[in-house]
């Protein structure tokens, strides 16, 4: 017994030294989870003691008619909570942490970037969204990557920009699109991730989503 002890300790060191000299990578469940015409919801779809913190984490969007766009997010978020990169034409300057108001008036944590950031959304035109990158941290001196990729893509089929990560298109959403509120809609349309019993549906596919009423900072209502 004694002399095996050795042994188990070189193993030990050996495997604490490689985890020091490589660390580890966690993927993360930072979704995509709503987008409207001027702000895209994401959400972290883990248990609400997690925390993962956004630097290095990019969210990116490409229209078919030729725009782009790409913001590193600021702060962390917690499990269950929501974060909205939104434009503000009253905001100046770089992207900053700010609060988004939602339309009932909630306060949602997240990002303001300035005017036109996301684009001229134009019925017709096909989008991706991304959202992806790395944070390091360290756990007990192991340094740890959290790692997120998560993609959405509507509009006509053929000419969504391509823009990395998984997605499977099956065209479900080739005739959805944002849509400001009307006459007879007191609230803008959403392209939405869908929430069965509550909790996001990632299956990577563009049947995990709907068009709904803006609910940013929340669940899709059923
Ligand atoms: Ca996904
Ligand atoms: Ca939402």
């Amino acid at each position: 017994m004694i002399d095996r002890l050795p042994v188990r300790l070189t193993v030990l060191v050996a495997a604490a030294a490689a985890l020091l000299a490589g660390g580890c990578t966690v993927h993360r469940k930072l979704l995509i989870t709503e987008v409207g015409l001027t702000a895209v919801e994401v959400h972290l779809a883990e248990p609400t003691g997690q925390v993962l913190g956004l630097r290095g984490v990019f969210l990116e969007y490409a229209n078919s008619s030729g725009s782009a766009g790409r913001v590193e997010l600021q702060g962390s978020i917690v499990g269950q909570d929501y974060y909205v990169v939104f434009e503000d034409p009253n905001h100046s300057g770089p992207p900053a942490p700010s609060s988004y108001t939602n339309y009932y008036g909630r306060f949602v944590d997240g990002l303001v970037v300035p005017s036109g950031f996301f684009g001229t959304l134009t019925l017709g035109q096909s989008l991706s969204y991304r959202v992806s990158g790395e944070h390091s941290r360290s756990v007990l001196f192991i340094p740890v990557t959290d790692e997120v990729d998560d993609v959405v893509q509507f509009g006509p089929q053929g000419v969504r920009p391509a823009i990395g990560g998984v997605f499977h298109e099956d065209g479900s959403l080739a005739n959805d699109f944002p849509r400001a509120a009307s006459s007879n809609q007191s609230q803008q349309r959403t392209v939405s991730r869908k929430f069965p019993s509550g909790a996001a549906q990632d299956t990577n596919a563009e049947s995990d989503w709907s068009t709904e009423p803006d609910n940013f900072g929340a669940p899709t209502p059923p």
